[in-house]
């Protein structure tokens, strides 16, 4: 046998060590946009995200409601691929069909609307962001605007109850109408108010528009009013049905394909990512490896991103029941090391996405620091409204329902099939509750701005500068002692976490 020399390391094992902080680097301008497809060095990739989280592919996290909630953040959800060929491609049409935009002509309105109508009719329409102008088009005037977030702006007052809903943030905007760009910029990039300004002929501030999505968009604010577009949505699929799996899912407009597997270095991958793109022109992410050699064999086969990762999801057993895995630090510090190696052999950069274990915030910025491009995660979103489980009162408190996909209940023998007898035959993950969270966007807002504000403690506004940049030390077992509170008697109700 082969012995490693070091021990397998996880995330818990390892802090980041502050760099320069220099006066420009803050939150507000930490961009997390990242690659998560293939492209040749010097060229744009083809799907990126404006932050580097995926929910998993679960029954129990990514449904088409999940993958619009996240898409509509900035991320992307790959919808579980342990249902049928018909219910999951029906899912992604669903997350398809939301549009980031659209408009209403105010014509359509009457006084006698109220805002409920207009929540209606967004509902029905089934689109992220309804904006009202006067006219009907998109260079018409904004009088309304309802979004995702139900964040209403009313430049005039179409319905009093616009009005009465408007946040003391619009309220301060409508005060300050006439300001100049730059005073308007001043304003209104403030992190917490996301919206984007829309300037008549003289920089003046006409209106703001509300949005999430706003940076790729921020080049030309009318276009966004159209815009019209769709969602990234990623689906799962496994290496037995997809023949009949991927057409499906790819007439369904799927964007970005994974194959989903607790052990993806083998010779079913590589077939399945041969049919994939020599019938399809779709994206498709292969794992999940530990190693170079399985980047590597997963990387020739034709994958446009890998997935990092064995045994340390929050419900899977695996490590226990078959003694396979690999500590997630070491498997990243490894595959990373590969990736970059590729990259200067072959001017082709494969993202990589670090996938289970991630406990806590900083966990996740650990893992950009140590070279994925995003992460994926499970018990985090579970714990949402958006997630399709039951939310149940456990005692005083509130829970949701999380189960692995190598449990009994959900029966997904695909995701561990080593060929062979096929069905499940002994479970690899466990039937579990988390606890309940609330909504979706509210938890990732505190999550993005605790990663921004370490990433400006190392120095660095984007990730790629942080790969390079972190420097990341092991603690000992005493010191992760020190680094909770100690010696002191801790008040009711003090946070120790997230
Ligand atoms: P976590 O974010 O909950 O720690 O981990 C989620 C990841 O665990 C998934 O993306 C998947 O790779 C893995 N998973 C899902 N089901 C099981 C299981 O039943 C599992 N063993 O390990």
């Amino acid at each position: 046998a082969f012995y490693y020399t070091e021990p397998s390391r996880t995330f818990s094992e390892f802090l980041l060590v502050p760099n320069l902080t220099t006066k420009d680097c803050n939150p507000s301008n930490v961009s997390l946009k990242t690659p998560i497809v293939k492209f040749k060095k010097g060229e744009q990739p083809a799907f990126s995200l404006n932050i580097p989280f995926s929910s998993a592919v679960m029954q129990a996290v990514s449904d088409d409601r999940m993958a619009v909630a996240l898409a509509r953040s900035g991320g992307i959800s790959f919808i579980f691929g342990s249902q049928s060929v018909e219910s999951q491609a029906e899912m992604v049409r669903k997350a398809k069909s939301y549009k980031a935009g659209f408009v209403v002509s105010r014509s359509n309105l009457t006084p006698s609307h109220t805002l409920k109508d207009i929540l209606e009719l967004k509902e029905r329409t089934g689109h992220s962001t309804v904006a009202i102008t006067d006219d009907g088009t998109p260079k018409g005037k904004l009088v309304g605007i309802v979004t995702g977030r139900d964040y209403r702006l009313s430049r005039d007052p179409l319905h009093k109850q616009v009005s009465d809903f408007m946040t003391p943030f619009s309220k301060l905007i409508y005060g300050k109408a006439g300001l100049s760009l730059s005073e308007a910029n001043n304003l209104i990039w403030d992190h917490k108010l996301n919206c984007l300004p829309v300037v008549d002929e003289q920089q003046k501030l006409e209106y703001l528009v509300f949005r999430k999505d706003y940076d790729e968009h921020k080049e030309n604010p009318y276009e966004l009013l159209d815009a019209n577009k769709s969602y990234i949505v990623g689906a799962g699929i496994n290496t037995k049905d997809y023949e009949e799996r991927v057409p499906a899912l790819v007439a369904a407009g799927a964007d970005v394909l994974v194959i989903d597997s607790s052990d993806g270095f083998s010779e079913w991958q590589k077939e399945t990512i041969q049919y994939v793109k020599s019938n399809f022109n779709v994206k498709i992410g292969a794992g999940n490896i530990v190693d170079r050699e399985g980047f590597l064999y997963l990387v020739e086969a034709g994958a446009d991103f890998i997935k990092v990762g064995i045994g340390g999801g929050s419900i899977c057993i695996t490590r226990e029941q078959k003694g396979i895995g690999r500590g997630q630090a070491s498997s990243l510090i490894e595959v990373a090391a590969a990736r970059d190696e590729y990259f200067q052999e072959t001017g082709i950069y494969i993202p990589i996405c670090s996938d289970g274990g991630i406990v806590h915030d900083y966990h996740i910025t650990l893992s950009l620091a140590m070279g994925a491009d995003f992460v994926m995660m499970g018990r985090y979103f579970a714990r949402f409204d958006e997630s399709p489980t039951r939310k149940l009162k456990i005692g005083n408190n509130f829970v949701k329902e999380f189960w692995g996909e190598g449990s009994n209940r959900a029966r997904n023998w695909q995701r561990y099939d080593t060929g062979g007898k096929q069905g499940l035959v002994f479970e690899e993950g466990v039937d579990s509750y988390v606890p309940y969270a609330g909504g979706l966007q509210e938890n990732l807002d505190k999550t993005l701005h605790k990663i921004k504000s370490t990433m400006c403690n190392c120095g660095s506004t984007t990730i790629s500068e942080l790969q390079k940049n972190a420097r990341i030390t092991l603690v000992s077992a005493t010191s992760i002692v020190e680094g909770g509170a100690h010696d002191v008697i801790l008040k009711e109700n003090s946070i120790s976490g997230e």
